[in-house]
């Protein structure tokens, strides 16, 4: 055998050898630095579950009434879950959750997962902001071994996630989220940053410990307006233990406003990428029942203008909620401008990322 030839084969085995070993959480992530390069993925929180006018018709969605296409990354809520409850918050049972989300995966889609745990010192839920309570479930703390136990069912709910084959599914995982907030019990009014970073922490090494390698962690403070980086880091528990930087924002006051803002979140996340090898995204956004009929198109893409976040994922479209909604959706005025903003060739939908760079494929 020639040399050249030997030493092209070496480099083979040695290629498939390091595949071989390569998590799914760094296939995910590779993909996701891929796509990146070709767009931007647009997401819907969950898009397969319910619309406003419809619930439980599996392999429907909003989005697809509206534009033919569905969403390139799909968000799943756990709250309900740490307490092995079979539905979570809004009523979406965990078992249907699991099949959707597999089958979402093998379409090529991207998951995304949220966590709005209730409040570990009384079971009120995430809003309830009593107590210190993250300072209870640190180590030492009086919660802590409630909340090692919480977590784990989290943990084994991922690790459920496997194709037919049982190779794991990877997740994005986005837990103790906007807590530049004070909304939530783990927000800035109830631990100091040192206590956040810590529960940050905690998680990701109970994660590790559990040898869980499909997870893709994600940061997202809630958007503020006089953002800085400084600010938006402040809760920040280090490269170690994120791999995806996000924002949360919605539009509450003007358009310009929420320009201004998009624009100033996505400077900070996109710069702190560059140079720390992260990738970014907005992870959560919508204009409440969108009452600007050409929000899509003249507001949200002016948001990111210039910028190439991973993903936008609209907050959901709520069965049981009239005010929450987020999304597209037929029944709504901005249903056409939706399509337009669809045939963006920028943007990325479940029937884009499909053959691209899908591992599964
Ligand atoms: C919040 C709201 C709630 C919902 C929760 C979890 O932002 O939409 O109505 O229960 O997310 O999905």
């Amino acid at each position: 055998m020639k040399r050249t030839t030997m030493l092209m084969l070496c480099g083979l085995t040695c290629l498939v050898a390091m595949a071989g070993k390569k998590s799914s959480a760094k296939i995910l992530l590779d993909r996701l630095g891929e796509l990146q390069q070709k767009g931007i993925m647009i997401g819907h929180q969950d898009a397969l579950f319910y619309g406003t006018t419809w619930k439980w018709e599996f392999g429907r969605s909003d989005m697809k009434d509206v534009c033919g296409d569905f969403p390139a990354v799909l968000g799943c809520e756990l709250s309900g879950l740490d307490f092995g409850k079979e539905k979570n918050i809004d009523g979406v049972p965990f078992q249907h959750m699991r099949q959707q989300i597999i089958s979402f995966a093998q379409q090529g889609g991207i998951i995304t997962l949220s966590w709005h745990p209730d409040n570990p010192l009384n079971g009120l839920d995430a809003w309830n902001v009593e107590g210190k309570a993250v300072e209870a479930v640190l180590p030492q703390g009086q919660k802590h071994d409630d909340m090692v136990q919480r977590i784990n069912k989290i943990i084994c709910f991922i690790k459920s996630l496997k194709t037919a084959d049982g190779k794991a599914i990877p997740v994005i995982f986005r837990p103790w989220h906007e807590m530049s907030g004070d909304w939530f019990w783990w927000g800035t009014r109830q631990c100091t940053t040192e206590q956040y970073k810590a529960l940050f922490q905690m998680t990701h090494q109970l994660f590790e410990k559990a040898h869980v390698n499909q997870v893709v962690w994600c940061y997202s403070p809630g958007a503020d307006a006089k953002d800085t980086p400084e600010h938006y880091f402040s809760f920040y528990p280090g490269d170690a233990y994120v791999d995806l930087l996000g924002v949360d924002l919605y539009q509450f006051a003007s358009d310009e406003e929420f320009i201004r803002m998009g624009q100033n979140e996505m400077k900070i996340m996109h710069n702190y990428s560059l140079s720390h090898h992260k990738l970014f995204a907005l992870t959560e956004t919508g204009y409440r029942n969108t009452p600007n009929a050409s929000w899509f198109t003249t507001v949200l893409e002016q948001a990111v203008k210039g910028f190439r976040p991973s993903y936008i994922l609209f907050w959901r479209n709520a069965w049981d909620k009239k005010e929450e909604n987020f999304g597209p959706a037929p029944e709504k005025n901005c249903a056409n401008d939706f399509r337009k903003f669809h045939d963006n060739p920028d943007l990325l939908f479940l029937s884009d990322i499909r053959t691209k760079f899908n591992p599964q494929k």
